[in-house]
């Protein structure tokens, strides 16, 4: 029943709501602040960006990096949390502005192979055994500035060390179309999932989906969650919302459109998602219009909107609708689904 599920989120979630045109517009909040909220929002997981957990990472040796990463370890005990998985921040550091597995710069990519050791390090220390990969800039503004083929041997390359580094770990990449990059070379499940077999151990290599990178590719949620379900590859999720084809918005899940929310709970139910373990991840962010005070409910919001779509994804008159599939009567499908969704 609803509440079985586990909720997390990451430590940006929190943020000042600086956008591209203009700077913060909310006070800092420290990571050990934000912990404390977890709990009281209703959330178990915390994902984290290795330098979330490892401010200046690049600057500190790997025996630096366990210690501080197992102190972290400690505060999350402390407040009865648990890591849900580390990603490594390849898109910030100079060595970065190219690609980070595929620079052009030899240098470079070997400076973002090392540094996913160490992300693997933290995640190894925080004790989950999760990674995510959204590869920010793997990807080109003009095409002719990359060879694709090569591109894609690159991240395989980079994928298999990191198996190789530690056989624990499983890795999910997250798949987005564009933003920062024009075009980046893993746009969407499918070819998240494609890249799996082509790397030494495709049982470790799976997908971590986002709603508003699937709805940017113009594809459907829901059937993406699908597709990767049944390869038995949907590690994790990263629920959101978003109005249409334009930035990357991060809204709270189901704020823009509830039915394909909807349609997100029902197949996640449907095939027990999360009883594996796998959190229900969000990856939300506040309107940079809400005051200080009230910059959270955006992630309570979401977790509550999930929940009632759990009811209401069990509550269907599931013999009508399978009455009115087999009468192949669509149109009294979809007005049962409306009707349902519209608490009638
Ligand atoms: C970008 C994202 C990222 C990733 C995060 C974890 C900042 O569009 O969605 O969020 O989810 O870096 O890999
Ligand atoms: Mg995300």
């Amino acid at each position: 029943m609803a509440g079985k599920y586990r909720f997390s989120f990451g430590p940006w979630n929190i943020h000042e709501g600086a956008d591209p045109f203009g700077p913060a517009v909310r006070r800092p909040i420290t990571f050990a602040k934000k912990l404390k909220m977890y709990k009281k929002l209703g959330f178990d997981g915390v994902q984290f960006h290795d330098d979330d957990a490892v401010p200046n990472m690049d600057e500190l040796n790997t025996n630096q990096i366990v210690r501080k990463a197992k102190q972290v370890c400690k505060l999350l005990e402390s407040e009865g949390l648990a890591a849900e998985f580390v990603a490594p921040r390849l898109w910030e550091d100079p060595r970065t502005i190219d690609g980070a597995y595929t620079s052009n710069d030899a240098t470079s990519r070997t400076y973002a192979k090392e540094r996913s050791r160490r992300m693997i390090d933290i995640a190894d220390a925080l004790g989950t055994k999760l990674i995510v990969l959204w590869l920010a800039r793997e990807g080109t503004y003009v095409r002719e500035a990359k060879d694709s083929k090569v591109a894609v041997e690159q991240i395989v390359g980079a994928i298999n060390d990191m198996l190789a580094y530690n056989s624990q770990m499983k890795i999910a990449i997250e798949p987005k179309p564009n933003e920062p990059m024009d075009q980046a070379y893993i746009p969407t499940t499918g070819h998240a999932v494609a890249i799996s077999y082509l790397t030494d151990d495709p049982g470790r290599v799976g997908v971590n989906i986002e709603t508003a990178h699937v709805i940017l590719a113009g594809l459907d949620p829901s059937d993406e969650m699908g597709f990767a379900l049944a390869y038995d590859k949907l590690f994790t999720v990263h629920l959101n919302d978003q109005n249409g084809l334009k930035f990357d918005e991060d809204r709270t899940f189901g704020a823009i459109n509830l039915r394909r929310a909807f349609n997100q709970v029902r197949v996640l139910d449907a095939y027990d998602y999360g009883k594996k373990g796998e959190f229900v991840g969000l990856d939300v962010k506040a309107m940079r219009t809400q005051k200080q005070q009230v910059a959270t409910k955006h992630l309570a919001n979401s977790r509550t909107i999930f929940l009632r779509l759990v009811e209401i994804a069990r509550s269907i008159d599931h013999k009508q609708v399978k009455k009115l599939i087999a009468q192949r009567d669509y149109e009294e499908l979809d007005m049962l689904i409306i009707n349902h969704l519209m608490g009638k």
